[in-house]
Formats: structure tokens, sequence, C-alpha cells
């Protein structure tokens, strides 16, 4: 029998991959076939996404799939959360399409609490107050540009947005979308009361799509420039609710960090959890695959290496830093990983420096102590956040899964190991995209459900233990 592919196009916010996976002698198999740049362009003093690049991107992509005679029975898109784009009558974009570390929002979170006490919002949608979620960016758009708001005819979030590209389709995924701070945690769709006290347009908002439904077959504009028509599934297509997916454990039941350029830590949950506790513990409610509430903590994450090493003119690998760090990983100074001031700082090195002065601390001032002070600072938040969410949850855990490819920083896991006390289980490297895949998988019948594809993962994918 010939092998049935799936292609999974997972974008983050510095790079976008297409993988293809197939199920041969009952495992997974993958080979990344593609792989472009992202980021967040300048324009204006603004950070904006270019959609039409990414758009061109993905169809390339696509395309190779086709010239490698590996046809995919489906395709689907995950990416970051947040960030959207408006459409007109016309179904054109409107404006620019702003990306989540833009300061824009700034004093947003004042102007929200004018129209809604923070506790009352938190109690509606489960969604921890963020700068850059999407409800105040509406708001800045509601401030700044009410005009373009006023001709938004369509809300797209950006997986939404490539799905409407390569289909023609449009309409909103739930994971995704839950990420806007405007969906409710008890009935899983838009909270259309409160759409309405913040004086947003409802119409724009469409009703919201299961993760692992089938949107449609390509445009044929499309398949005819990639050459082949299949399908497009809307998978779990924010990327964190793609990793969460991936976890190498049928009952789902462990603690994760989805690694990359955010760790998100958390556990999967029935049920969205908007106590206090939860809310001052910094924890947010966002949608999983299934219905189910994927109840984490947002930390920087990696984020802050990856900055440093920018800064550093790409003079180290990540390997080589970690190793840096390592032979300074008694440098005696931490930072609050969370800090506001680390979002998008315009020297990272200076943030860190700063806020270790301001502490008293001794400043770190190699690539080496810098590395350190980041790893161990996030070490130290993750072990914080793994009590807590002990503590919320009443269960225990001796185990982290570490998804995505952080897990490949053996500094930082052996550093989380130390400061938490708990095992880490680092794999599998490509959760998002196997998150993604598994979602169309199960939609063509390869599994059956969630966890026989997870049982599966975890025969497949290499997953190293520090203990
Ligand atoms: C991770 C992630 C987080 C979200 C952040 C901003 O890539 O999707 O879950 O909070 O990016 O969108």
């Amino acid at each position: 029998m010939t092998n049935r592919y799936y292609l999974a196009v997972d974008i983050g916010a510095s790079s976008g991959r297409h993988i293809l996976f197939s199920k041969e002698n009952g495992r997974i198999r993958m080979s990344e076939i593609y792989r472009f740049e992202n980021g967040m362009k300048k324009k204006d003093g603004h950070r904006i996404w270019d959609v039409e690049h990414l758009s061109r991107e993905i169809v390339a992509g696509m395309k190779k799939a086709g010239e490698m005679g590996k046809i995919p029975v489906s395709v689907a898109v995950d990416t970051w959360g947040v960030d959207y784009v408006l459409l007109d009558e016309d179904d054109h974009i409107l404006g620019d399409v702003y990306g989540y570390r833009d300061k824009r929002t700034e004093g947003m979170d004042t102007l929200l609490s004018e129209k809604i006490d923070s506790r009352e919002l938190y109690g509606i949608t489960g969604i921890q107050e963020q700068s850059y979620n999407t409800i105040y960016q509406l708001l800045a758009d509601q401030v700044m540009r009410p005009d373009l708001l006023e001709r938004a005819r369509t809300f797209l979030s950006m997986p939404d947005y490539f799905g409407f590209y390569l289909t023609g389709r449009k309409a909103n995924e739930y994971t995704e979308c839950t990420t806007s701070g405007l969906v409710d945690a008890e009935s899983g769709n838009w909270n259309r009361e409160l759409i309405r006290r913040l004086g947003l347009p409802q119409e724009i908002f469409l009703d919201l799509l299961p993760a692992g439904s089938v949107l449609g077959q390509l445009r044929p504009e499309i398949a005819a420039e990639v050459g082949y028509d299949c399908s497009f599934i809307a998978c779990a297509s924010h990327d964190t609710a793609s990793a969460v997916m991936s976890m190498p454990d049928p009952s789902g039941k462990g603690l994760y960090i989805s690694s990359g350029t955010w760790s998100l830590m958390g556990v999967e949950s029935e049920k969205a959890v908007t106590d206090e506790e939860a809310h001052a513990g910094g924890f947010t409610n966002e949608g999983g695959y299934g219905g189910k509430i994927t109840l984490l903590k947002n930390i920087m994450g990696l984020w802050m290496i990856q900055s440093l090493r920018h800064e550093l003119d790409d003079r180290y690998s990540f390997a080589e830093l970690a190793k840096l760090g390592q032979e300074e990983s008694d440098f005696p100074a931490l930072v609050d990983v969370n800090d506001n001031r680390f979002l998008a700082p315009d020297s990272m090195i200076g943030a860190i420096q700063d806020a270790c002065r301001q502490k008293g601390m001794p400043v770190p001032e190699s690539p080496g102590q810098l590395s350190a002070v980041i790893c161990r600072s996030l070490a130290r938040c993750y072990a914080d956040t793994a009590k807590k969410l002990m503590d919320l949850t009443g269960q225990k855990f001796d185990s982290i899964n570490i998804l995505g490819g952080g897990g490949q920083n053996t500094f930082l896991n052996r550093l989380t190991v130390e400061e938490s006390g708990l095992a880490v289980n680092a794999g599998p490297s490509e959760a998002t995209s196997v998150g993604n895949a598994i979602a169309q998988m199960i939609c063509a019948g390869e599994f059956e459900d969630l966890a026989q594809a997870r049982a599966c993962v975890r025969e497949s994918f290499a997953v190293e233990t520090f203990s």
C-alpha cells in the first residue's frame, strides 16, 4: 500500500516549516520538506507581520510536496496565538497586521478595566490579562483606527486567515480564538455579551469551529499552483494546543512545558479553573483539542536566549550558548523572567543587566554569564509554576514533559531538574507539527482518538529523560 501523507505547516514567530507525516508499520514518520523565515517587521515604529510573504511561503512548501510526488491527503496550518486580520466586505485585509510584541496596546488595560472588572472578565473567559491578547489589540484598534474597525466585516485569527487564503472559506477555529480573551470558558463560544460591552462589532466574529474539522478543498487557483488538490483541516491551530496534543502519554495527565519562543507550562483540564488562586497565579485557560482546556502559564521562554543570540550577531549557536552558560552555571543572579521589560526590549542584554543592577545582584557581562542567568531564571520559574500547578489541581507530579525544540537545551533541562526536584522528559522536539498532523490523521481515520494517537507518539519518538 502506498503511504498516505499529511502536511503540517507550523509557523512560529521566527520561522515556519512544512513537515510531511505518514504512518508506517504502526509508527508516525515525519520529514521536513521546507523551511522559511518569519519575524515581526518594523514599520513606522510598529511591529507588523508580512502576511503576504507568509501566504506565499505556505504555497511554496505545499508545491514542494507535489514536486516530491508526495501528495498529501490534507494540509493544516498552526501559528502562534492572539494576532489577527480584519477583512473588509470584499475580503481584503484592512490595514497592517500587528504583531503581539507591538507596543500599541500600552494603556489598554486601563481602558479595559473601565469597561469590565478584571476579576469578572477572568471568571467569564478564564484568560489571563496579557498586554498582547487580542482583546487589548481590538481596543487599540477602537482607539487608534476606528474607521478600520467600522469597515471590518470579518475577524480571522492568523491560522484562520491562511485557511481562508488556501480554501476561500472563512471560519474561526476554537483553540486559536480562545487566545483572544473573548471566548466564554463555559460555553466554548464567543461571549456575545462581552463583545457588546466592549463596543466591538458582533458580526465580524464567526461561530467557532471545533479543532479537527474539515474546512474545505483548496481553491482552484491554489490547487493549480501547487499541482494537486487536497482538503484543508482546521487543526488545533493554536500552536500551543497542537503541542499539547503530542504529549507522549495516552492519559494526557502529565505536567508539560511547550517550549519554544515561549514556555507554556501547564496541565490538560476538563474544565476551566477560574478561581482567585488561578487568577493571582497568572494561569490562563486556553482551548485545547476535543474541547479540553489547557490550564497553563505563559513564561517568557527561549525568546530571551534567541534575543541574546541575535544581539551577539548570531556568533554563537544555541548549543554554544548553552555550553558557555553551563561553564558559568554558578553565577549568582536571577531575574523575574515574566517581567514585561523582557517582552520587547531594545536590548535584551541591557534589560537583564538593569534588572540585576536594580536588585543589587552581580551584573552578568559575558555571553556565558548572560546565558546562565537566563536559563537559571527560567528553571526557577518552571519550579515555582510546577508547585503552584500542584496546589491548584490537587495533583502530584513527579516529572515534566518538555514538548518542542526547547527540550534540546540540555543545560536548561538539567537546571530544571535541579530547581524543581522533578524529572524532565524531553520530546518530541517537533511537538507542534506532530499535534497538527495528529488532528489531520484522526480526521482521516488513521487513529480513533487522541489517546490512541498519543500512545503512537510514545512509540514513535525519542524522549530523553533527565533526573
Ligand atoms: C506560543 C504562543 C503562546 C501565545 C504566544 C503569543 O507560540 O502561541 O501560546 O501566548 O505565542 O501568541
